[in-house]
């Protein structure tokens, strides 16, 4: 039959009215981004396992910004995964998490009042819950781009998840969740240096995670310390959290796209910001060509900063910015 490549029209729950790469087939249009290496967007429709049913319908306007209508998750989803790969690409120069062009697979409304999301490298695939009570679906820009950069660990680094490798994975997915947010530059969804801000997940309006100070959440740790190898992922994720704002904006107060901001460190001394887009080359150079599956912290300052070196020497401003920030984490002072 008959295929074509289209831009449909996603109304979504977070990122207000967007293009949604779309496929027509004879007379129907599913969300297949023929773009974007046919990455899909699935319905499971309360199941938990397979793929349910490819999102399609007959007009290529896909939900209404609603989540009672179940194609809006879909669009939601579909928007975070195509700015994901469009911020690889065009960003990072990787077409696709394996480099090969080839999309992944995103799966919505799975089971029943789950608050969560995440990848699975088995299917290659990722999964959005709709929440529960307060919490929304989980289906934001930041969320996407958190689970979908798991899948780019899992292809290059495979940073083991557990111990102070698993603190980077986890720190390796906001990182790069911030930086899709902030490339995404959507007035609903304004870049920021949290991670979760929309979905509510604690019921109180609290995003899921800070990253200018990560204590701020009551339980991830600021700083490096002995026993962070012991603590959850999502706990020691952290301090490479802390170290890519402070690389990024520089310690201190600041305000940006409206949140303010005060990022502290370690040894009471200043790191001067590089900016957001030669930190994101920085980690991605380092996740990419000098992480293993069991690199620790100290290990990531030193694979951070030999591309560093390699970038702008060792005489330059970057590369004092880069050691000032691990030390104002306790990592090589
Ligand atoms: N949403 C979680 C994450 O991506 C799921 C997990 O614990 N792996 O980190
Ligand atoms: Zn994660």
């Amino acid at each position: 039959e008959w295929q074509a490549v289209e831009n449909g029209v996603g109304n979504t729950q977070y990122s207000g009215q967007v293009t949604l790469g779309s496929t027509a087939s004879g007379t129907t249009f599913n969300l297949t981004d023929g773009g974007r290496g046919n990455h899909r967007t699935y319905n499971l429709n309360r199941g938990t396992s397979g793929t349910g049913t490819l999102f399609s319908n007959s007009t290529d306007i896909w939900g209404n910004g609603l989540p009672a209508n179940l194609e809006t998750a879909g669009a939601d989803a579909a928007y975070g995964a195509g700015l994901t790969w469009d911020y690889y690409k065009n960003v990072h120069g990787r077409t696709g998490i394996r480099g090969d062009g080839v999309g992944a697979y995103s799966r919505v409304h799975y089971s029943s009042g789950y608050v969560n999301a995440f990848w699975q490298d088995s299917c290659f695939c990722m999964t959005y819950g709709d929440g529960s009570g307060n919490a929304r679906p989980l289906t934001s820009i930041d969320v996407a781009a958190h689970e979908m950069t798991h899948g780019l660990t899992s292809v290059t680094a495979r940073l083991n998840y557990s111990g102070e490798s698993g603190g980077l994975n986890e720190a390796t997915s906001d990182i790069f969740a911030a930086a899709v947010e902030f490339y995404a530059d959507n007035p609903n969804d304004p870049g920021d240096y949290l991670v979760g801000e929309k979905i509510n997940i604690n019921g109180n309006g609290t995003p899921l995670r800070y990253m200018d100070r990560p204590s701020r959440d009551g339980v991830s740790r600021d700083y490096w310390s002995s026993t962070l190898g012991s603590v959850d992922v999502h706990y020691s994720s952290g301090p490479a959290n802390h170290w890519y704002y402070l690389i990024s904006e520089g310690s201190g107060a600041k305000t940006i796209n409206g949140v303010a901001y005060d990022s502290p460190t370690y040894d009471g001394l200043p790191v001067t910001g590089i900016g957001r887009e030669k930190a994101s080359e920085i980690w991605y150079k380092a996740l990419t060509t000098k992480f293993v599956s069991t690199t620790n912290y100290a290990a990531a300052r030193v694979g951070t900063l030999a591309v560093t070196a390699d970038l702008y020497g060792t005489a330059s401003d970057e590369y004092k910015s880069v050691a000032d920030a691990w030390a104002a984490i306790n990592v090589g002072a």
